[in-house]
């Protein structure tokens, strides 16, 4: 860690891992990491600032070594009525989230349930430590998912896990998530942090325009057919053949020596 923490949040902290590397930490252990409105505005900002910051390439977030985060936050949920949710500002943070074009990544320990595994799935990457446990418990406090939870889990994980977890709100554990498709690798607990923060370097030595283009690409399979899909995957490949980065690439593998990959 090279940087110290900047500490103009209340709810979360940020530090450089590195110069390529942002690691957003969620701070409220009081609560578990609940997410209340003011933690999505935070997270949001720190996203909407990593995207325009060349510097940055690659984003992990995490709830720390014991909890990833449990939900959004019940005592503010409370006070919310149906109007009030209707004109809520937490869709607003979400759309930030799911539009932030570089990699983001997700080291997760502990419990990652309701918001906390919609914020999970919002990450292209999820790590978790052996002892996680993932659900949509939402359904034992009479609601439903509210930020993607019966979308982006149906097509995850198909609709029989699906239902059982946003209809039962049982927990899954992270061997299951991980046969799932939800989560990519299960560590051991206090590896967790350590093992995402070296895939998101290993992330940040790559084309941030390829990465780029490769995450939007590979996102948009959600929404297009084969063809279209198809269709955008040549077009983004097409467009990278004009990209220093791709000469550079193919140049640095020629000369059997690392590329050094600036953007352009
Ligand atoms: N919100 C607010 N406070 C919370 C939350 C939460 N989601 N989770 C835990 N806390 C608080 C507890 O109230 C407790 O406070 P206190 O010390 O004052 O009693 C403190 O954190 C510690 O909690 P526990 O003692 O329960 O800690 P444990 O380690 O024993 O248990 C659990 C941890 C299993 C995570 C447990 O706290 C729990 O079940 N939490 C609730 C999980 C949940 O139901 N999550 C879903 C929330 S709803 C949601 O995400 C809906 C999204 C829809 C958004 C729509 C917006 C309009």
């Amino acid at each position: 860690m090279t940087e110290p923490i900047r500490s103009s949040h209340q709810d979360i902290l940020t530090e450089r891992s590195t110069p390529h590397v942002l690691l957003i930490t969620l701070n409220r252990p009081d609560v578990r990491n609940a997410l209340r409105n003011n933690s999505l505005r935070e997270i949001a900002a720190e996203l909407t600032q990593a995207e325009l910051d060349d510097n940055i390439r690659v984003v992990v977030i995490t709830g720390g070594s014991k909890v990833f985060a449990a939900g959004a936050d019940i005592n503010e949920m409370a006070q919310t009525d149906a109007i009030g949710a209707l004109l809520d500002i937490r869709p607003h943070y979400w759309k930030a989230i799911a539009g932030f074009s570089k990699p983001l990544l997700a080291a997760v320990n502990g419990y990652a349930l309701g918001a906390g595994c919609e914020m999970l799935m919002h990450a292209d990457i999820a790590i978790a430590g052996r002892s996680a446990k993932i659900g949509q418990p939402e359904i034992n406090l009479g609601t439903i998912p509210g930020a993607g939870g019966t979308q982006r889990l149906i097509r995850t994980v198909g609709k029989p896990l699906a239902m059982k977890m946003v209809l039962s709100g049982e927990f899954l554990s992270a061997v299951d998530a991980m046969a799932a498709g939800l989560i990519a690798e299960v560590v051991d607990d206090e590896q967790t942090l350590q093992r995402t923060l070296a895939l998101a370097h290993t992330i940040a030595t790559k084309s941030p325009l390829a990465l780029r283009l490769a995450k939007e690409a590979m996102l948009k399979s959600y929404e297009l057919g084969l063809e279209a899909g198809l269709n955008l995957e040549r077009k983004s490949f097409s467009l990278l053949a004009a990209s220093e980065d791709r000469r550079e690439g193919i140049a640095a593998f020629k000369e059997k020596r690392i590329a050094q990959f600036i953007g352009r």
